[in-house]
């Protein structure tokens, strides 16, 4: 019986070779169970930059690599998953020597736009439209943020720029480096402005999270001037949120390490680093971080303003 077994294996090792799948794709354990699996996965190396996997993303699972037409990338009326292997790329209108993938736009139905900059060799920045705010976080590289006064900053893996609307800047870059970026228009209260903001994950608080076990920091302030913020979420292999969401704020994430399921409406997907979720107002929404890695996403919420108002 065992025979058969691995009769069979080698039969359908051969066919695999036969249509141009690399030797490894079906890695068979015959044992005396005689079972059958797919190739072990080895833990995220230490050894990679930090948010390496964004840009350097696992693009499908290997013996999938080269079927064509083969995408995870979902849209649907109220999320999409957009995974790496769907991202396109193009000139990013009056920016120098960048290409942008927009991922989320107002076409999907959110009020905000989520892109990635690649900004290459001698590249610069062009300025949001009129009364539109920008937000910027550093995926991979270096980059110089610069006001209109000259004062600038450099901006490394994850550091992060808030840009008030209509606040004169420029970034650039003399090498490579990838940017996820958010702009909306921004929503005006009377008596309040907001205010650059320059900053970097590692040095942001801890903030409590009461019945949940993810740990949270905010890149932004929690106070009114702020129409959004973007949350940085840490989940350990095996947790995942208590609470199962469903809440009117709108939001764009960018998974920046690690893998898992993430519920959106009556559909479950398995995610990992570099992929990217838009959620409409009021999708039930639910992860739960597996793999052997810590999970981090990075996540835009809109905040402190009335629905009635925005
Ligand atoms: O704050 C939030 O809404 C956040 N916990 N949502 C999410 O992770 N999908
Ligand atoms: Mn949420």
């Amino acid at each position: 019986m065992r025979e058969y077994t691995k009769i069979s294996v080698y039969a359908i090792q051969a066919l695999l070779l036969l249509f141009g799948f690399p030797p490894g794709v079906l890695q068979c354990a015959v044992g005396d169970e005689g079972y059958c699996s797919v190739p072990n996965q080895k833990a995220d190396s230490n050894s990679q930059p930090l948010y390496w996997k964004v840009t350097n993303p696992t693009l499908s699972p290997e013996h999938l690599q080269d079927l064509p037409g083969f995408t995870r990338s979902v849209i649907k009326r109220d999320h999409a998953v957009i995974t790496p292997e769907s991202h396109v790329f193009s000139p990013l209108p009056d920016w120098t020597n960048t290409l942008g993938a927009y991922l989320i736009t107002p076409a999907m139905g959110s009020h905000f736009v989520m892109y990635l900059a690649n900004m290459q060799d001698n590249s610069k920045s062009a300025l949001p439209p009129r009364d539109v705010e920008r937000f910027l976080f550093v995926v991979m590289g270096t980059v110089v943020l610069s006001n209109a006064s000259g004062i600038s900053h450099r901006l490394l893996v994850d550091s992060f720029a808030y840009l008030p609307a209509n606040f004169e800047h420029s970034l650039k870059c003399d090498t490579s480096a990838t940017l996820v970026i958010f702009e909306r228009r921004y929503s005006v209260l009377e008596k309040h402005i907001s205010e650059l903001i320059v900053g970097s994950t590692d040095k942001q608080p801890l903030l409590e999270t009461p019945g949940e076990v993810f740990e949270l920091r905010k890149l932004l302030p929690v106070s009114a001037p702020y129409d959004f913020n973007i949350h940085i979420m840490d989940f350990q292999p095996g947790e995942y949120l208590n609470v199962k969401e469903v809440h009117y704020n709108q939001h764009g994430l960018l998974l920046l390490e690690g893998q898992g399921i993430y519920r959106l409406g009556d559909s479950w997907y398995p995610v990992q680093a570099g992929d990217v979720i838009w959620m409409a107002p009021f999708v039930p929404q639910w992860y739960a971080a597996l793999g052997k890695t810590r999970s981090r996403y990075l996540l835009y919420k809109d905040v402190n303003r009335n629905p009635l108002n925005s």
